[in-house]
């Protein structure tokens, strides 16, 4: 059985003592229903679902989408019934027919100037045609939406989903009929404090159908989910080419025949599903050119059951961590890279198309980078993919941003559900070499016992990849910097965010800054300071490109003193939008640290980090 499809009771080892007497336990068995189900959607024949949707705003108090009680309304929005204007009848007073439209993928924000800053309720409308089949099954996969939402489809509620960056499906088979069906989906961006990320976070808002839509269908028993990588074990060795995984059959009865081929490895093998519909595997390959950043060869892996065959483009790679080493197919790397949000350059909004998935490759290409932090969520699946396909490595971040409440167990199950969702997702995606279970989180026994736990998770539903989180819970004082935080026992790499010379401290205090740190791999996931593209003045006035590229130079003195120092991010790649950055002229709504401006500008930073990376001048692999 797939390792995340076990009900989640079983999943958490009492590792943390917290947990284990606490009365917090009971909700840690509560399982929320994975919505996530179809993996290689993009490699699947959809019908787009994308394009033009009426919407209409429900204002607070959000009657059309809660009842008084605070329960999903079912005889709302959702039921898209029209007024009956002629007969002057009082009956529901909305009607998607007449409403304006949104462009799907996208976020409301940037579409319509009045609901710039709306972090509400909207309401989602789309008529589309559907011609059922017999023993057939359809699904309506949802790439994001942010933050809650609730699907309707032909006034059956289909499904509900909590996480604003992770896909979901809804079966909706039994509710099609032939002809003209509609989907309503009502997508909440409103705050929440037991939300993942929670209320505050330095980002935009988002909301709604931020990425693409579509309908799949697919026989009665069909491949929901699988996973193919190099057999990790404890040891690897080049020349090691077996493959193993598993493919898994949704509501195949045991012994359902199962094909998976890999031609250009070699690979024929015949399986068969177990009683869970799960058929594992181990395989060697007869060749195999390993994926790496220098050759990120991709295999055409087919896999066939029954009536359903999927082909998905996979890599095959090991990552593992020795000492303070990343060992990339055995050999030591070193990781170059920069954070990323999931933010259009250039026009602005949620990126979600490949035309901005070009644009920051283009930009992490051109600066020499082998590695990129795709902060603070999981972006675009067309993101991991260009990973794959372009050879940089990923380190995938859930949204535990700084303040989550932790001391809510209703807040461990819905970051398992995000966890499995992302996991799920991307796991076939040789790029991404790290899964990181948070940012920035304090240092307090109620998060690190909560962490703790969700890291074991993460270990235990992926084996095969490190796990690693971002700390700003480091001292630095009279030049020696300290991260003396218990949560760093339960990771493979750790990673360290800091401001010298911007948050703290003048840019040269860097250079004598001595680390005394675990024994583990670091990445330094975060530094940098803010500056305005065009600004120009001298290297110490803020907000110029001058001082910004003055602490990268003093930022490249300590990192190069870092004997555990294996890789590193800067803040970041372009500008981008947060509601917390209003100084005018300088910032206008823009958090100002990237490397490059919002609109495509490069900083003096950006060409000096370009250099670094091309004389390999900060940081060793070993
Ligand atoms: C951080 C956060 C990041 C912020 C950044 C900043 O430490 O991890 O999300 O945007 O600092 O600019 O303050």
């Amino acid at each position: 059985m797939p390792a995340n499809r076990r009900p989640i009771l079983r999943q958490i080892p009492c590792l943390a003592m917290l947990f284990c007497i606490s009365p917090m336990l009971a909700a840690f068995g509560q399982q929320q229903p994975l919505q996530t189900l179809l993996v290689g959607i993009d490699h699947r024949d959809a019908v787009s679902l994308d394009g033009d949707w009426h919407y209409l705003v429900d204002q607070f108090p959000f009657r059309a989408l809660y009842t008084d009680s605070g329960a999903i309304n079912d005889r709302g929005y959702g039921r898209n019934t029209h007024p009956n204007i002629a007969s002057g009848a009082h009956n529901d007073e909305y009607d998607f027919a007449t409403a304006p439209t949104l462009k799907v993928p996208g976020d409301w924000n940037t579409q319509v100037p009045q609901l710039f800053n709306y972090e509400g309720v909207v309401f989602y409308e789309k008529d589309f045609d559907a011609q059922p089949k017999p023993g057939a099954r359809t699904f309506l996969h949802i790439g994001a939406a942010n933050y809650r939402s609730h699907v309707w489809v032909n006034q059956k509620r289909v499904c509900d989903h909590e996480g604003g960056f992770t896909p979901f499906d809804c079966e909706v088979t039994g509710v099609l009929h032939a002809g003209s069906n509609y989907v309503v989906v009502g997508v909440d961006a409103t705050r929440l404090v037991d939300g993942i990320p929670s209320t505050r976070y330095d980002w935009f808002n988002y909301g709604g159908l931020t990425r693409d839509v579509s309908l799949v269908t697919l026989p009665a028993a069909f491949i929901d989910d699988y996973d193919v990588h190099l057999t990790h074990g404890a040891t690897w060795q080049p020349g090691n080419t077996e493959l193993s995984g598993y493919v898994h059959v949704l509501d195949a009865p045991a012994g359902t025949a199962v094909t998976l081929s890999i031609p250009e490895a070699g690979v024929h093998a015949s399986l068969k599903t177990d009683a869970d519909g799960n058929a594992a595997f181990a395989v060697k390959a007869s060749k195999l050119a390993l994926w790496s950043p220098e050759s990120p060869r991709l295999y055409k892996v087919s896999m066939a059951s029954g009536a359903d065959k999927l082909t998905d483009e996979i890599g095959f790679r090991d990552i593992r961590v020795e000492g303070t080493r990343i060992l990339l197919n055995g050999k030591a790397v070193f990781l170059k890279g920069a954070n990323v949000h999931a933010e259009a350059p250039i026009r602005g909004g949620r990126a979600n198309n490949d035309q901005d998935v070009a644009v920051i490759f283009g930009a992490l290409k051109e600066l020499n980078a082998n590695f990129v932090r795709m902060a603070h969520y999981p972006h675009d699946e067309r993101m991991t993919r260009a990973a794959d396909r372009n050879g940089v490595m990923v380190w995938s971040e859930i949204p535990n941003w700084q303040q989550i409440a932790f001391d809510r167990p209703e807040v461990y199950v819905k970051d398992v559900a995000m966890l499995k969702e992302t996991i799920r997702r991307d796991r076939n995606k040789a790029s991404v070499i790290l899964w990181s279970v948070s940012n920035e989180t304090p240092n307090n026994s109620t998060r690190t016992a909560f962490l703790t736990n969700l890291a074991n998770e993460a270990r235990r539903l992926d084996p095969t990849r490190p796990i690693t989180s971002a700390f700003d819970t480091e001292h630095i004082k009279d030049g020696v910097g300290t991260l003396d935080d218990p949560f760093t026992n339960a990771l493979d790499v750790i990673g360290i965010n800091e401001y010298l010379g911007w948050y703290t401290g003048a840019p040269e205090a860097a250079d004598s800054v001595r680390w005394i740190l675990p024994r583990k791999p670091l990445i330094m996931s975060e530094f940098g300071s803010e500056a305005k593209a065009g600004n120009h003045g001298p290297a110490t006035q803020r907000w110029t490109e001058e001082q910004q590229a003055s602490v990268y130079k003093h930022q490249f003195a300590m990192l190069s003193k870092i004997s555990e120092l294996r890789g590193m991010t800067p803040w970041v790649l372009f500008d981008f939008r947060s509601t917390t950055r209003n100084i005018p002229v300088l910032q206008d709504g823009y958090n100002r640290k990237g490397l490059l401006s919002e609109d495509g500008k490069k900083k003096q930073s950006f060409f000096l980090l370009q250099q670094a990376y091309k004389d390999n001048a900060v940081g060793k692999p070993e």
